[in-house]
This record gives C-alpha cells, sequence and structure tokens, in this order.
C-alpha cells in the first residue's frame, strides 16, 4: 500500500471543479485518509516547491499556489504514486493527454490544476508538510476486497 499527496492548486477551486477532480480518484477506487482546505501561505508554497528553488519559473509557482485556497488530501492504494500521477497526466496541460485530469480539464501553463507526489519519499515529505498525523484516518473499507487483492 502506499499514500500519495494530491494538492488541488487555486485554479481548480476557482474554476468551481475541486471535487469534480477529487471524484475521479475516488471512482478509481483509491481510499481518502486526508483532506483539507487550506490556505497556503507563501512560506508553506516555497517550502512545497523547495525543490525547485533557484528555477525560472520558481517565483510564479509559488505565487500560484498562494493565490488562493485549496485542497490537499492524501489518497492511499497499491500504487497509488504511480496511479495518481497517470491520472494526472503530463505537467504541461498542452501536452496532456486527453482522459488525464490535466488534458481534459487544463489547457496551458502553469494553470495545471493538481500537484501529485512524485515518489515515496516525496510523499512522505509532502504528507508532512501539509498534515499532522493525527489529522490521517485509518479504516477499513469491506469494499476494497473486490477493488484490489487484499489477501
Ligand atoms: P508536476 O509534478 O507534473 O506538477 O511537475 P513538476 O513538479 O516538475 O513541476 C511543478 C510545477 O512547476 C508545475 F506544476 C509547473 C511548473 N513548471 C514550469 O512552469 N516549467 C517547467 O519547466 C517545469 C515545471
Amino acid at each position: 500500500m502506499e499514500r500519495t499527496l494530491i494538492l488541488l492548486k487555486p485554479d481548480a477551486l476557482q474554476r468551481g471543479i475541486a471535487m469534480q477532480i477529487m471524484q475521479r480518484f475516488e471512482q478509481r477506487g483509491l481510499r481518502l485518509v486526508g483532506l483539507k482546505l487550506a490556505a497556503a501561505s507563501r512560506a508553506q508554497a516555497r517550502q512545497h516547491y523547495a525543490e525547485h528553488q533557484g528555477k525560472f519559473f520558481f517565483d510564479d509557482l509559488v505565487q500560484h499556489l498562494h493565490s488562493g485556497p485549496i485542497v490537499a488530501a492524501v489518497l492511499e492504494g497499491p500504487q497509488a504514486i504511480a496511479v495518481v500521477r497517470a491520472m494526472v497526466g503530463a505537467t504541461r496541460p498542452h501536452e496532456a493527454a486527453p482522459g488525464t485530469i490535466r488534458g481534459d480539464f487544463a489547457l496551458a501553463g502553469l494553470r495545471n490544476l493538481v500537484h501529485a507526489s512524485d515518489a515515496p519519499a516525496t510523499a512522505a515529505r509532502e504528507i508532512a508538510h501539509w498534515f499532522d498525523p493525527d489529522e490521517l484516518v485509518d479504516y477499513d473499507r469491506p469494499l476494497d476486497r473486490w477493488i484490489y487483492e487484499t489477501a
């Protein structure tokens, strides 16, 4: 089992499609174990994107994440990190394949709606950045045995 962090960025909330995007992850069978509406401070945004510090697009990236409310969520499932990345699609919306979230809802530039962790170490760091441990909820879903082999 893996956990991954997603952020629905301010463009998703301003456009009123945040829950429509979230529904795709739920529909796929991923389990929601953390969820919050947040307003990222500039410092939180900078820390979240720390790996991009120094790149030409860093300031715009930070400004965008800080420009309005976001939804942060932790999703759990087998291969959750790769599954969610594939569902989100290519970083640049104009290159994102139809059927992906970006390919269906986004068009250009930094307005790519969603952030998703790209590796186990990144996911662990990002989950800890946005959630306290007691904000994550463990629970069983009996139907999971029909979504993946549990034994
Ligand atoms: P992704 O994981 O697909 O969100 O992409 P990255 O973590 O590589 O990049 C994070 C954000 O930086 C993207 F949402 C868009 C922005 N970015 C650029 O603007 N230009 C680039 O060349 C790469 C990333």
